[in-house]
Protein backbone atom coordinates (compact mmCIF):
# COMPACT_ATOMS: atom_id res chain seq x y z
CA UNK A 1 0.00 0.00 0.00
CA UNK A 2 1.15 3.28 -1.17
CA UNK A 3 2.71 5.86 1.51
CA UNK A 4 -0.21 8.15 1.78
CA UNK A 5 2.47 11.32 2.38
CA UNK A 6 3.11 11.19 -1.48
CA UNK A 7 0.75 12.52 -3.72
CA UNK A 8 -1.00 9.46 -5.50
CA UNK A 9 0.65 10.79 -8.99
CA UNK A 10 3.89 9.77 -7.79
CA UNK A 11 2.96 6.16 -8.07
CA UNK A 12 4.25 4.10 -10.68
CA UNK A 13 0.77 2.95 -11.25
CA UNK A 14 -0.14 6.42 -12.12
CA UNK A 15 2.36 7.12 -14.54
CA UNK A 16 1.67 4.25 -16.69
CA UNK A 17 -2.00 5.37 -16.36
CA UNK A 18 -0.98 8.36 -17.58
CA UNK A 19 1.21 6.82 -20.24
CA UNK A 20 -1.79 4.36 -21.44
CA UNK A 21 -4.17 7.29 -21.84
CA UNK A 22 -2.39 8.67 -24.67
CA UNK A 23 -2.45 5.32 -26.52
CA UNK A 24 -6.26 5.07 -25.21
CA UNK A 25 -6.82 8.47 -26.96
CA UNK A 26 -5.71 7.33 -30.24
CA UNK A 27 -8.71 4.56 -30.03
CA UNK A 28 -12.21 4.87 -31.36
CA UNK A 29 -15.27 2.87 -29.79
CA UNK A 30 -16.14 2.25 -33.12
CA UNK A 31 -12.97 -0.27 -33.62
CA UNK A 32 -13.46 -1.01 -29.79
CA UNK A 33 -16.75 -2.47 -30.63
CA UNK A 34 -15.88 -4.04 -33.94
CA UNK A 35 -12.58 -6.12 -32.49
CA UNK A 36 -14.39 -7.42 -29.76
CA UNK A 37 -18.18 -8.29 -30.33
CA UNK A 38 -18.86 -9.12 -26.88
CA UNK A 39 -17.70 -5.91 -25.35
CA UNK A 40 -21.16 -4.97 -25.17
CA UNK A 41 -21.93 -8.23 -22.94
CA UNK A 42 -18.10 -8.50 -21.28
CA UNK A 43 -18.23 -4.81 -19.81
CA UNK A 44 -21.01 -5.23 -17.84
CA UNK A 45 -21.37 -5.69 -13.39
CA UNK A 46 -24.85 -6.56 -12.45
CA UNK A 47 -25.57 -6.17 -8.77
CA UNK A 48 -28.55 -5.74 -6.16
CA UNK A 49 -30.74 -5.91 -9.46
CA UNK A 50 -28.59 -2.57 -11.05
CA UNK A 51 -27.17 -3.70 -14.34
CA UNK A 52 -24.19 -1.05 -14.96
CA UNK A 53 -22.70 -1.10 -18.89
CA UNK A 54 -19.74 0.70 -19.33
CA UNK A 55 -18.78 -0.98 -22.63
CA UNK A 56 -19.08 2.53 -23.71
CA UNK A 57 -15.98 4.30 -21.98
CA UNK A 58 -12.75 4.81 -23.36
CA UNK A 59 -11.28 1.92 -21.67
CA UNK A 60 -9.53 -1.16 -22.75
CA UNK A 61 -8.82 -4.38 -20.41
CA UNK A 62 -5.41 -2.85 -19.53
CA UNK A 63 -7.23 0.20 -18.88
CA UNK A 64 -9.12 -1.28 -16.17
CA UNK A 65 -6.41 -3.46 -14.95
CA UNK A 66 -4.03 -0.45 -13.93
CA UNK A 67 -7.09 1.56 -12.39
CA UNK A 68 -8.09 -1.71 -9.81
CA UNK A 69 -4.13 -1.80 -9.26
CA UNK A 70 -4.08 2.32 -8.75
CA UNK A 71 -7.35 1.37 -6.08
CA UNK A 72 -5.20 -1.25 -4.80
CA UNK A 73 -2.51 0.79 -4.22
CA UNK A 74 -4.43 3.29 -2.63
CA UNK A 75 -5.44 0.99 0.21
CA UNK A 76 -9.13 1.33 -1.22
CA UNK A 77 -10.35 -1.90 1.10
CA UNK A 78 -8.31 -0.75 4.15
CA UNK A 79 -10.01 2.86 4.13
CA UNK A 80 -13.60 1.29 3.32
CA UNK A 81 -13.09 -0.59 6.67
CA UNK A 82 -12.27 2.04 8.98
CA UNK A 83 -15.38 3.63 7.80
CA UNK A 84 -17.46 0.43 8.20
CA UNK A 85 -16.08 0.41 12.01
CA UNK A 86 -16.84 3.70 12.56
CA UNK A 87 -12.38 5.55 12.54
CA UNK A 88 -12.19 8.84 12.75
CA UNK A 89 -11.06 9.53 9.52
CA UNK A 90 -12.60 13.07 8.71
CA UNK A 91 -9.75 14.37 10.11
CA UNK A 92 -10.43 17.43 10.00
CA UNK A 93 -13.26 17.56 12.03
CA UNK A 94 -12.20 14.69 14.47
CA UNK A 95 -15.13 12.90 13.48
CA UNK A 96 -15.91 9.48 12.54
CA UNK A 97 -17.87 8.93 9.38
CA UNK A 98 -21.08 6.70 9.46
CA UNK A 99 -23.75 7.27 7.51
CA UNK A 100 -23.55 3.24 7.18
CA UNK A 101 -24.83 3.10 10.76
CA UNK A 102 -27.86 4.68 10.10
CA UNK A 103 -29.11 2.09 7.24
CA UNK A 104 -27.41 -0.75 9.83
CA UNK A 105 -29.48 -3.80 11.03
CA UNK A 106 -30.91 -3.79 14.53
CA UNK A 107 -28.22 -6.78 15.56
CA UNK A 108 -24.71 -5.07 14.35
CA UNK A 109 -22.78 -3.20 16.42
CA UNK A 110 -20.69 -0.58 14.95
CA UNK A 111 -18.98 1.79 18.16
CA UNK A 112 -17.88 5.14 18.43
CA UNK A 113 -16.30 6.39 21.38
CA UNK A 114 -17.49 3.16 23.59
CA UNK A 115 -20.99 3.09 21.90
CA UNK A 116 -22.94 0.76 19.93
CA UNK A 117 -24.87 3.28 18.03
CA UNK A 118 -26.80 1.33 16.18
CA UNK A 119 -29.04 0.53 18.74
CA UNK A 120 -29.56 4.38 18.95
CA UNK A 121 -30.18 4.61 15.39
CA UNK A 122 -33.15 2.19 15.59
CA UNK A 123 -34.53 4.39 18.91
CA UNK A 124 -34.82 6.94 16.82
CA UNK A 125 -36.10 5.47 13.68
CA UNK A 126 -39.03 4.03 16.26
CA UNK A 127 -39.76 6.92 17.28
CA UNK A 128 -39.75 8.73 13.90
CA UNK A 129 -42.33 5.97 12.91
CA UNK A 130 -45.07 6.97 15.58
CA UNK A 131 -44.73 10.26 14.99
CA UNK A 132 -45.53 9.85 11.29
CA UNK A 133 -48.55 7.30 11.60
CA UNK A 134 -49.95 9.94 14.00
CA UNK A 135 -49.78 12.45 11.49
CA UNK A 136 -50.19 9.92 8.45
CA UNK A 137 -53.38 8.94 10.41
CA UNK A 138 -54.89 12.19 10.67
CA UNK A 139 -53.96 11.73 15.06
CA UNK A 140 -51.67 13.94 15.22
CA UNK A 141 -53.89 17.30 15.38
CA UNK A 142 -53.26 21.03 15.67
CA UNK A 143 -53.64 23.26 18.15
CA UNK A 144 -57.36 23.83 16.80
CA UNK A 145 -58.11 20.12 17.13
CA UNK A 146 -57.64 19.74 13.16
CA UNK A 147 -55.77 17.26 11.24
CA UNK A 148 -52.36 18.08 9.83
CA UNK A 149 -52.83 18.55 5.77
CA UNK A 150 -49.55 20.15 5.06
CA UNK A 151 -46.02 19.62 6.17
CA UNK A 152 -43.06 21.79 5.67
CA UNK A 153 -39.41 21.16 5.75
CA UNK A 154 -37.12 24.18 7.01
CA UNK A 155 -33.38 23.17 6.25
CA UNK A 156 -30.94 24.05 3.52
CA UNK A 157 -27.98 21.86 2.21
CA UNK A 158 -27.87 18.49 3.76
CA UNK A 159 -30.81 19.73 5.49
CA UNK A 160 -33.31 20.22 2.25
CA UNK A 161 -31.69 18.85 -1.27
CA UNK A 162 -32.33 14.73 0.38
CA UNK A 163 -35.85 15.50 1.60
CA UNK A 164 -36.73 17.20 -1.41
CA UNK A 165 -34.77 14.89 -3.63
CA UNK A 166 -36.68 11.66 -1.64
CA UNK A 167 -39.75 13.43 -1.40
CA UNK A 168 -40.37 14.01 -5.23
CA UNK A 169 -37.98 10.71 -6.22
CA UNK A 170 -40.53 8.52 -3.98
CA UNK A 171 -43.80 10.61 -4.68
CA UNK A 172 -45.38 8.01 -6.45
CA UNK A 173 -45.59 6.41 -3.05
CA UNK A 174 -46.65 9.08 -0.84
CA UNK A 175 -49.90 9.67 1.23
CA UNK A 176 -51.51 12.20 -1.40
CA UNK A 177 -53.66 13.59 0.95
CA UNK A 178 -50.82 15.78 2.43
CA UNK A 179 -49.29 18.42 0.93
CA UNK A 180 -45.09 18.95 1.43
CA UNK A 181 -43.38 21.64 0.87
CA UNK A 182 -39.93 22.43 1.51
CA UNK A 183 -38.23 26.24 2.59
CA UNK A 184 -34.29 26.58 2.01
CA UNK A 185 -33.74 30.29 0.58
CA UNK A 186 -33.48 32.40 3.07
CA UNK A 187 -35.21 34.89 0.13
CA UNK A 188 -38.55 35.49 1.80
CA UNK A 189 -40.27 34.68 -1.70
CA UNK A 190 -39.62 30.83 -0.35
CA UNK A 191 -41.19 31.04 2.47
CA UNK A 192 -43.93 33.41 0.88
CA UNK A 193 -44.83 30.88 -1.90
CA UNK A 194 -44.46 27.78 0.17
CA UNK A 195 -47.05 29.42 2.30
CA UNK A 196 -48.87 31.72 0.24
CA UNK A 197 -52.50 29.66 0.01
CA UNK A 198 -52.18 27.72 3.67
CA UNK A 199 -53.59 27.68 7.18
CA UNK A 200 -51.65 27.25 9.64
CA UNK A 201 -53.93 25.32 11.84
CA UNK A 202 -53.58 22.44 9.56
CA UNK A 203 -49.55 23.01 9.22
CA UNK A 204 -46.42 21.51 10.41
CA UNK A 205 -43.37 22.58 10.09
CA UNK A 206 -40.07 20.34 10.72
CA UNK A 207 -37.01 22.38 11.51
CA UNK A 208 -34.18 20.55 10.22
CA UNK A 209 -30.98 21.64 10.80
CA UNK A 210 -28.09 19.43 12.58
CA UNK A 211 -26.45 22.40 14.60
CA UNK A 212 -29.83 24.50 14.75
CA UNK A 213 -27.74 27.95 14.39
CA UNK A 214 -27.64 28.10 10.54
CA UNK A 215 -28.70 32.14 9.82
CA UNK A 216 -31.53 30.89 7.33
CA UNK A 217 -33.12 28.01 8.64
CA UNK A 218 -33.28 29.81 11.76
CA UNK A 219 -34.86 32.84 10.04
CA UNK A 220 -37.28 30.74 8.50
CA UNK A 221 -37.60 28.95 11.44
CA UNK A 222 -38.76 32.51 13.66
CA UNK A 223 -40.80 33.65 10.33
CA UNK A 224 -42.73 30.30 10.40
CA UNK A 225 -43.47 30.80 14.05
CA UNK A 226 -43.98 34.58 13.52
CA UNK A 227 -46.85 33.02 11.19
CA UNK A 228 -48.30 30.74 13.23
CA UNK A 229 -48.57 32.77 16.23
CA UNK A 230 -50.10 35.43 14.23
CA UNK A 231 -53.05 33.19 13.60
CA UNK A 232 -52.93 31.06 16.54
CA UNK A 233 -52.24 33.63 18.99
CA UNK A 234 -51.10 31.60 21.60
CA UNK A 235 -46.98 30.06 21.86
CA UNK A 236 -48.43 26.99 23.13
CA UNK A 237 -49.61 26.23 19.53
CA UNK A 238 -45.86 25.87 19.11
CA UNK A 239 -46.00 22.36 20.50
CA UNK A 240 -48.76 21.53 17.98
CA UNK A 241 -46.71 22.74 15.08
CA UNK A 242 -43.24 22.41 15.46
CA UNK A 243 -40.92 19.75 15.40
CA UNK A 244 -37.29 19.24 15.07
CA UNK A 245 -34.85 17.16 13.32
CA UNK A 246 -31.62 17.57 15.28
CA UNK A 247 -27.95 17.16 17.28
CA UNK A 248 -28.46 20.38 19.73
CA UNK A 249 -30.56 19.90 22.29
CA UNK A 250 -30.28 23.20 23.74
CA UNK A 251 -30.93 25.15 20.82
CA UNK A 252 -33.57 23.44 19.82
CA UNK A 253 -35.31 24.29 23.00
CA UNK A 254 -34.18 27.49 22.93
CA UNK A 255 -36.35 28.00 20.58
CA UNK A 256 -39.49 27.09 22.05
CA UNK A 257 -39.73 23.39 20.40
CA UNK A 258 -40.22 20.69 22.79
CA UNK A 259 -37.26 18.17 23.37
CA UNK A 260 -39.71 15.62 23.14
CA UNK A 261 -40.66 16.74 19.90
CA UNK A 262 -36.91 16.52 18.90
CA UNK A 263 -35.62 13.69 16.19
CA UNK A 264 -32.16 13.64 17.13
CA UNK A 265 -29.05 12.52 15.08
CA UNK A 266 -25.33 12.47 15.63
CA UNK A 267 -22.18 14.49 14.82
CA UNK A 268 -21.03 11.56 12.66
CA UNK A 269 -23.35 12.17 10.30
CA UNK A 270 -22.52 14.56 7.10
CA UNK A 271 -25.19 16.98 6.64
CA UNK A 272 -25.04 15.35 2.87
CA UNK A 273 -25.04 11.86 4.13
CA UNK A 274 -28.06 12.50 5.94
CA UNK A 275 -30.97 11.83 4.23
CA UNK A 276 -31.95 8.50 5.85
CA UNK A 277 -31.26 10.11 8.87
CA UNK A 278 -33.93 11.79 10.96
CA UNK A 279 -33.36 14.60 8.69
CA UNK A 280 -35.47 12.31 6.52
CA UNK A 281 -38.66 12.78 8.61
CA UNK A 282 -40.41 14.33 6.05
CA UNK A 283 -39.42 11.66 3.07
CA UNK A 284 -41.10 8.68 6.20
CA UNK A 285 -44.01 10.95 6.92
CA UNK A 286 -44.78 10.47 2.76
CA UNK A 287 -43.80 7.50 2.06
CA UNK A 288 -44.62 5.73 5.94
CA UNK A 289 -41.99 3.55 7.95
CA UNK A 290 -42.21 0.44 5.84
CA UNK A 291 -40.88 1.87 2.88
CA UNK A 292 -38.47 4.08 4.40
CA UNK A 293 -37.11 1.10 6.13
CA UNK A 294 -37.16 -0.44 2.24
CA UNK A 295 -35.06 2.42 1.38
CA UNK A 296 -32.88 2.22 4.25
CA UNK A 297 -32.60 -1.74 3.29
CA UNK A 298 -31.66 -0.69 -0.30
CA UNK A 299 -28.86 1.61 1.30
CA UNK A 300 -27.82 -0.81 3.32
CA UNK A 301 -27.60 -3.96 0.59
CA UNK A 302 -25.45 -1.35 -1.72
CA UNK A 303 -22.83 -0.79 1.48
CA UNK A 304 -22.16 -4.56 2.34
CA UNK A 305 -21.65 -4.52 -2.04
CA UNK A 306 -19.00 -1.95 -1.51
CA UNK A 307 -17.45 -3.60 1.53
CA UNK A 308 -17.63 -6.88 0.24
CA UNK A 309 -17.39 -7.25 -3.46
CA UNK A 310 -14.09 -7.87 -5.80
CA UNK A 311 -13.00 -4.49 -6.65
CA UNK A 312 -13.43 -5.39 -10.40
CA UNK A 313 -16.99 -6.28 -9.90
CA UNK A 314 -17.68 -3.35 -7.41
CA UNK A 315 -20.28 -0.77 -8.65
CA UNK A 316 -19.00 2.10 -6.47
CA UNK A 317 -15.31 1.08 -7.46
CA UNK A 318 -16.08 1.09 -10.79
CA UNK A 319 -17.93 3.50 -10.97
CA UNK A 320 -15.40 5.79 -9.00
CA UNK A 321 -12.41 4.96 -10.95
CA UNK A 322 -14.04 5.38 -14.49
CA UNK A 323 -14.40 8.99 -12.86
CA UNK A 324 -10.76 9.29 -11.93
CA UNK A 325 -9.71 8.06 -15.69
CA UNK A 326 -11.48 10.91 -17.21
CA UNK A 327 -10.88 13.74 -14.27
CA UNK A 328 -7.63 13.01 -14.54
CA UNK A 329 -5.77 11.98 -17.36
CA UNK A 330 -8.62 12.71 -20.41
CA UNK A 331 -8.80 16.83 -18.04
CA UNK A 332 -12.67 16.43 -18.28
CA UNK A 333 -14.22 18.83 -15.67
CA UNK A 334 -17.58 17.63 -15.63
CA UNK A 335 -19.71 14.58 -14.97
CA UNK A 336 -23.64 15.01 -16.36
CA UNK A 337 -26.14 12.94 -14.87
CA UNK A 338 -29.09 12.16 -17.28
CA UNK A 339 -31.94 10.16 -15.32
CA UNK A 340 -34.83 9.01 -17.77
CA UNK A 341 -36.88 9.34 -14.96
CA UNK A 342 -39.01 12.22 -14.05
CA UNK A 343 -39.52 11.28 -10.80
CA UNK A 344 -35.65 11.64 -10.38
CA UNK A 345 -36.03 15.36 -11.43
CA UNK A 346 -34.39 16.62 -8.48
CA UNK A 347 -31.30 13.79 -8.37
CA UNK A 348 -28.77 15.91 -9.79
CA UNK A 349 -28.89 19.07 -7.97
CA UNK A 350 -28.44 16.60 -5.03
CA UNK A 351 -25.84 14.92 -6.81
CA UNK A 352 -24.19 18.10 -7.15
CA UNK A 353 -24.12 18.29 -3.17
CA UNK A 354 -22.84 14.81 -2.79
CA UNK A 355 -20.09 14.81 -4.75
CA UNK A 356 -18.39 18.78 -4.81
CA UNK A 357 -19.22 19.57 -0.90
CA UNK A 358 -17.28 15.97 -1.01
CA UNK A 359 -14.68 15.88 -3.22
CA UNK A 360 -13.90 20.04 -3.97
CA UNK A 361 -10.75 20.00 -2.23
CA UNK A 362 -7.85 21.31 -3.10
CA UNK A 363 -5.34 19.40 -0.28
CA UNK A 364 -4.46 16.20 0.34
CA UNK A 365 -5.08 14.72 4.20
CA UNK A 366 -1.89 16.38 5.47
CA UNK A 367 -2.47 19.66 4.04
CA UNK A 368 0.02 19.92 1.26
CA UNK A 369 -1.67 21.21 -2.00
CA UNK A 370 -2.87 19.15 -4.54
CA UNK A 371 -0.69 18.37 -8.06
CA UNK A 372 -3.68 16.68 -9.98
CA UNK A 373 -7.42 17.93 -10.36
CA UNK A 374 -10.15 16.45 -7.62
CA UNK A 375 -14.01 16.79 -7.65
CA UNK A 376 -15.50 17.05 -11.38
CA UNK A 377 -18.40 19.29 -11.86
CA UNK A 378 -21.48 17.57 -11.48
CA UNK A 379 -24.73 18.55 -13.56
CA UNK A 380 -27.87 17.39 -15.69
CA UNK A 381 -31.08 16.80 -15.63
CA UNK A 382 -33.77 14.46 -16.60
CA UNK A 383 -33.76 13.00 -20.05
CA UNK A 384 -35.47 13.76 -22.27
CA UNK A 385 -35.64 17.11 -21.61
CA UNK A 386 -32.16 17.93 -22.14
CA UNK A 387 -31.85 15.81 -25.11
CA UNK A 388 -33.23 19.48 -26.38
CA UNK A 389 -31.13 21.74 -24.75
CA UNK A 390 -27.83 20.62 -23.69
CA UNK A 391 -26.72 17.40 -25.21
CA UNK A 392 -25.91 19.40 -28.91
CA UNK A 393 -22.36 20.24 -26.69
CA UNK A 394 -22.26 16.69 -25.59
CA UNK A 395 -22.55 15.70 -28.93
CA UNK A 396 -21.25 18.05 -31.05
CA UNK A 397 -19.13 20.49 -28.83
CA UNK A 398 -15.09 20.53 -27.93
CA UNK A 399 -15.41 19.21 -24.25
CA UNK A 400 -15.30 15.78 -23.26
CA UNK A 401 -18.23 14.82 -20.89
CA UNK A 402 -18.38 11.89 -19.53
CA UNK A 403 -22.24 10.71 -19.13
CA UNK A 404 -24.42 8.60 -16.49
CA UNK A 405 -27.59 7.33 -18.30
CA UNK A 406 -29.86 5.98 -15.64
CA UNK A 407 -33.32 4.48 -16.88
CA UNK A 408 -35.68 1.98 -15.65
CA UNK A 409 -37.31 -1.26 -17.40
CA UNK A 410 -40.87 -0.35 -15.31
CA UNK A 411 -42.58 2.63 -15.68
CA UNK A 412 -44.43 3.82 -12.67
CA UNK A 413 -47.09 5.18 -14.56
CA UNK A 414 -47.79 3.21 -17.68
CA UNK A 415 -49.15 5.61 -20.33
CA UNK A 416 -49.47 4.55 -23.70
CA UNK A 417 -46.39 4.35 -25.63
CA UNK A 418 -44.76 6.55 -23.40
CA UNK A 419 -42.28 4.20 -22.05
CA UNK A 420 -40.75 2.68 -24.80
CA UNK A 421 -40.46 5.92 -25.92
CA UNK A 422 -38.76 6.88 -22.98
CA UNK A 423 -36.33 4.20 -23.39
CA UNK A 424 -35.73 4.28 -27.18
CA UNK A 425 -34.33 7.41 -26.27
CA UNK A 426 -31.68 6.03 -23.83
CA UNK A 427 -30.27 3.53 -25.55
CA UNK A 428 -29.91 6.02 -28.74
CA UNK A 429 -28.06 8.32 -27.05
CA UNK A 430 -25.66 5.89 -25.80
CA UNK A 431 -25.49 4.38 -28.77
CA UNK A 432 -25.19 8.62 -30.63
CA UNK A 433 -22.16 9.34 -27.93
CA UNK A 434 -20.38 6.50 -28.87
CA UNK A 435 -20.50 5.61 -32.69
CA UNK A 436 -21.41 8.56 -33.97
CA UNK A 437 -21.79 9.68 -37.81
CA UNK A 438 -19.16 9.07 -40.03
CA UNK A 439 -18.50 12.14 -42.90
CA UNK A 440 -19.39 9.23 -45.42
CA UNK A 441 -22.41 8.02 -43.46
CA UNK A 442 -23.41 11.50 -43.78
CA UNK A 443 -22.73 11.94 -47.54
CA UNK A 444 -24.38 8.66 -48.11
CA UNK A 445 -27.77 10.45 -47.24
CA UNK A 446 -26.97 12.80 -50.08
CA UNK A 447 -26.16 15.56 -47.51
CA UNK A 448 -24.21 18.59 -49.78
CA UNK A 449 -20.73 18.47 -49.11
CA UNK A 450 -20.04 21.69 -47.40
CA UNK A 451 -22.86 21.19 -44.96
CA UNK A 452 -21.02 17.49 -44.54
CA UNK A 453 -18.64 18.77 -41.23
CA UNK A 454 -21.36 20.55 -39.84
CA UNK A 455 -23.61 17.03 -39.44
CA UNK A 456 -20.87 14.64 -39.00
CA UNK A 457 -20.61 13.62 -35.54
CA UNK A 458 -16.85 12.03 -34.24
CA UNK A 459 -18.64 9.42 -31.39
CA UNK A 460 -16.11 7.97 -28.72
CA UNK A 461 -17.89 10.36 -26.21
CA UNK A 462 -18.24 7.72 -22.77
CA UNK A 463 -21.11 6.76 -20.73
CA UNK A 464 -22.35 4.30 -18.66
CA UNK A 465 -25.68 3.13 -18.66
CA UNK A 466 -27.57 2.21 -15.03
CA UNK A 467 -30.58 0.13 -16.00
CA UNK A 468 -32.80 -0.66 -12.82
CA UNK A 469 -35.69 -2.74 -12.59
CA UNK A 470 -38.26 0.07 -11.03
CA UNK A 471 -37.95 3.02 -9.32
CA UNK A 472 -38.29 1.88 -5.35
CA UNK A 473 -37.49 3.44 -2.22
CA UNK A 474 -35.32 0.37 -2.15
CA UNK A 475 -33.77 1.10 -5.91
CA UNK A 476 -33.53 4.69 -4.71
CA UNK A 477 -31.55 3.59 -1.84
CA UNK A 478 -29.07 1.55 -3.97
CA UNK A 479 -28.46 4.47 -6.09
CA UNK A 480 -27.80 7.04 -3.75
CA UNK A 481 -25.82 4.38 -1.65
CA UNK A 482 -23.83 3.75 -5.45
CA UNK A 483 -23.19 7.41 -5.69
CA UNK A 484 -22.04 7.57 -2.35
CA UNK A 485 -19.51 5.28 -2.60
CA UNK A 486 -18.09 6.08 -5.59
CA UNK A 487 -17.03 9.69 -4.45
CA UNK A 488 -15.84 8.02 -1.21
CA UNK A 489 -13.50 5.97 -3.77
CA UNK A 490 -12.25 9.04 -5.45
CA UNK A 491 -11.54 10.88 -2.20
CA UNK A 492 -9.61 8.10 -0.89
CA UNK A 493 -7.72 7.65 -4.27
CA UNK A 494 -6.82 11.46 -4.27
CA UNK A 495 -6.34 10.94 0.17
CA UNK A 496 -8.32 14.26 0.65
CA UNK A 497 -10.95 14.49 3.00
CA UNK A 498 -14.27 13.99 1.91
CA UNK A 499 -16.46 14.85 4.68
CA UNK A 500 -15.06 18.21 5.40
CA UNK A 501 -16.60 21.41 4.11
CA UNK A 502 -15.32 24.67 4.89
CA UNK A 503 -16.19 26.32 2.30
CA UNK A 504 -19.80 26.11 3.07
CA UNK A 505 -18.44 27.17 6.70
CA UNK A 506 -16.80 29.85 5.55
CA UNK A 507 -20.26 30.98 3.60
CA UNK A 508 -21.72 31.10 7.10
CA UNK A 509 -19.73 33.53 8.59
CA UNK A 510 -19.11 35.74 5.99
CA UNK A 511 -22.54 37.99 5.36
CA UNK A 512 -22.78 37.99 9.53
CA UNK A 513 -20.17 40.97 9.14
CA UNK A 514 -22.67 42.73 6.58
CA UNK A 515 -26.00 42.17 7.89
CA UNK A 516 -25.65 45.25 10.75
CA UNK A 517 -24.52 47.68 8.24
CA UNK A 518 -27.57 47.01 5.99
CA UNK A 519 -29.99 46.67 8.47
CA UNK A 520 -29.49 50.01 11.01
CA UNK A 521 -26.57 51.34 9.08
CA UNK A 522 -24.01 50.43 11.87
CA UNK A 523 -20.36 50.86 10.82
CA UNK A 524 -18.51 47.69 9.64
CA UNK A 525 -16.29 46.08 11.46
CA UNK A 526 -14.37 45.04 8.48
CA UNK A 527 -13.11 47.53 5.85
CA UNK A 528 -14.30 46.75 2.45
CA UNK A 529 -12.83 46.68 -0.83
CA UNK A 530 -14.01 50.10 -3.11
CA UNK A 531 -16.06 47.87 -5.17
CA UNK A 532 -18.25 45.84 -2.07
CA UNK A 533 -18.13 49.26 0.04
CA UNK A 534 -19.79 50.91 -2.97
CA UNK A 535 -22.25 48.14 -3.46
CA UNK A 536 -23.41 48.11 0.09
CA UNK A 537 -23.55 52.11 0.08
CA UNK A 538 -25.98 52.02 -3.36
CA UNK A 539 -27.94 49.59 -1.94
CA UNK A 540 -28.71 51.43 1.83
CA UNK A 541 -29.12 54.72 0.06
CA UNK A 542 -31.77 53.25 -3.09
CA UNK A 543 -33.36 50.95 -0.26
CA UNK A 544 -34.90 54.09 1.22
CA UNK A 545 -36.22 55.10 -1.84
CA UNK A 546 -39.93 53.68 -2.74
CA UNK A 547 -40.23 50.97 -5.72
CA UNK A 548 -43.52 49.51 -6.07
CA UNK A 549 -43.89 46.40 -8.29
C1 LIG B 1 -23.47 19.37 4.31
C2 LIG B 1 -23.09 20.71 4.73
C3 LIG B 1 -24.19 21.74 4.63
C4 LIG B 1 -25.22 21.68 5.74
C5 LIG B 1 -26.06 22.95 5.71
C6 LIG B 1 -27.11 22.98 6.79
O1 LIG B 1 -22.74 18.40 4.32
O2 LIG B 1 -22.54 20.67 5.99
O3 LIG B 1 -24.85 21.70 3.38
O4 LIG B 1 -26.02 20.56 5.60
O5 LIG B 1 -25.22 24.06 5.82
O6 LIG B 1 -26.53 22.86 8.05
P1 LIG B 1 -27.44 22.58 9.32
O7 LIG B 1 -28.10 21.27 9.14
O8 LIG B 1 -26.52 22.60 10.48
O9 LIG B 1 -28.47 23.68 9.37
Amino acid sequence: MRNKNISVSALPVWKSLDAHSSEVRQLHLRKLFADDIKRGERMVVEALGIYFDYSKHLITDETLRLLLQLAKESGLQDHINKMFRGDKINITENRAVLHVALRAPKEQSIVVDGENVVPLVHKVLENMAKFSNLVRGGVWKGYTGKPIKNIINIGIGGSDLGPVMAYEALRYYSQRNLNFRFVSNIDGTDFAEATYDLEPDETLFIISSKTFTTLETMTNAHTARDWVLKSLMNPAAVASHFVAVSTNADEVAKFGIDTANMFEFWDWVGGRYSMDSAIGLSTMIAIGPENFRSMLDGFHQMDEHFRTAPFERNLPVLMGLLGIWYNNFFDAQTVAVLPYEQYLKRFPAYLQQLTMESNGKHVSLDGTEMDIQTGPIYWGEPGTNGQHSFYQLIHQGTKLIPCDLIGFIHPLNPVGRHHDLLMANVFAQAEALAFGKTADEVRADGTAEWLVPHRTFEGNRPSSTILLDRLTPETLGKLVALYEHSVFTQGTIWNIDSFDQWGVELGKALAAGIIPELEDGANSRVTHDSSTGNLIKRYIRNKKLSSKP
